[in-house]
């Protein structure tokens, strides 16, 4: 059956996935089981209860026990898939990661009809946003350049780049109405719900390589719905890092030149001067 849902299924690039899809399994064998069980039983009714047997109807009906059991039996099961793997699953998803596992903390920001990506940079602090400096084309998440922890936070649109094998928490949220963040390879799908931040965490254990993932929007957000579509790159942690550090780059301005040592030993004030550069 794995075998068979595999050949349906895309890829599995997170460390959770095999899980679900081992649920999902679980879920088609149960399925199966009542497919071809009220299949057989509807069949057997058709005969057993044919009028050329019964001219007349019988008002007290079936009197057996075999139904009762046989429901029974089925709520068991479900009740089994539900605690023992539906549950314990959905709480070790949205559990946060333990203090030393060093997540990477991604905002993204759905709209209609795009996602947009906001990373805090180097510094690790999310730059403030303000209503009134959202601009659709050039600032769509209203990020205040001017506050410092902003200067360095990257964003993009429809492009979530992620490394392997570290975990990640995505913040998750939107402008405007419910959207669904799904990313299928990673088994991941949230619904984005306005006014709240939902953390999602999953975990990539496989680089995107050549292929490129995509991010879905898997709620019917408007007449947009169908091109909300954004693309995830897993890249190992180096790559990933190289083209964090060319994204910071692009934003911020180029570091001051250190000052010369003569300058900062000039007792005539020059100190001053080199300690300040950027007010001459
Ligand atoms: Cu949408």
């Amino acid at each position: 059956m794995q075998w068979l849902i595999g050949r349906f299924l895309p890829v599995n690039a997170s460390e959770h996935g095999p899980h679900l899809d081992y649920l999902t399994m679980l879920v088609h064998w149960l399925m199966l089981a009542l497919f071809v069980g009220w299949g057989a039983y509807f069949v057997y009714v058709l005969f057993r209860f044919r009028s050329g047997r019964s001219p007349r109807a019988s008002y007290a009906g079936a009197r057996g026990q075999v139904s009762t059991y046989t429901e029974v039996g089925v709520a068991l099961v479900e009740a089994v898939l539900l605690f023992a793997f539906a549950i314990p699953a959905w709480a070790k998803w949205v559990a946060p990661y333990p203090e030393d596992s060093d997540p990477l903390v991604v905002r993204v920001v759905g709209e209609q009809f795009a996602w947009n990506v906001h990373y805090s940079g180097p510094d690790g602090v999310f730059g403030a946003r303000r209503l009134e400096l959202i601009d659709a084309s050039t600032n769509p998440l209203g990020l205040d350049r001017d506050d410092p922890a902003a200067r360095d936070d990257v964003t993009t649109i429809n492009q979530l780049r992620l490394p392997v094998q570290r975990p990640v928490t995505v913040l998750l949220s939107t402008k405007d109405v419910i959207h669904s963040f799904s990313l299928p390879v990673m088994r991941v799908k949230q619904d984005a719900i306005p006014g709240l931040e939902i953390p999602v965490h999953f975990k990539a254990v496989k680089t995107s390589g050549d292929e490129r993932w995509e991010i879905a929007c898997a709620q019917l957000c408007g007449l947009g719905h169908y091109r909300m579509r954004g693309f995830l790159d897993v890249l190992e942690p180096a790559d990933f890092d190289a083209w964090m550090a060319a994204e910071v780059a692009k934003r911020m301005p180029a570091p001051e030149p250190e000052p010369e040592p003569e300058a900062a030993a000039d007792p005539e004030g020059g100190a001053v001067e080199a300690a300040t550069p950027q007010e001459s």
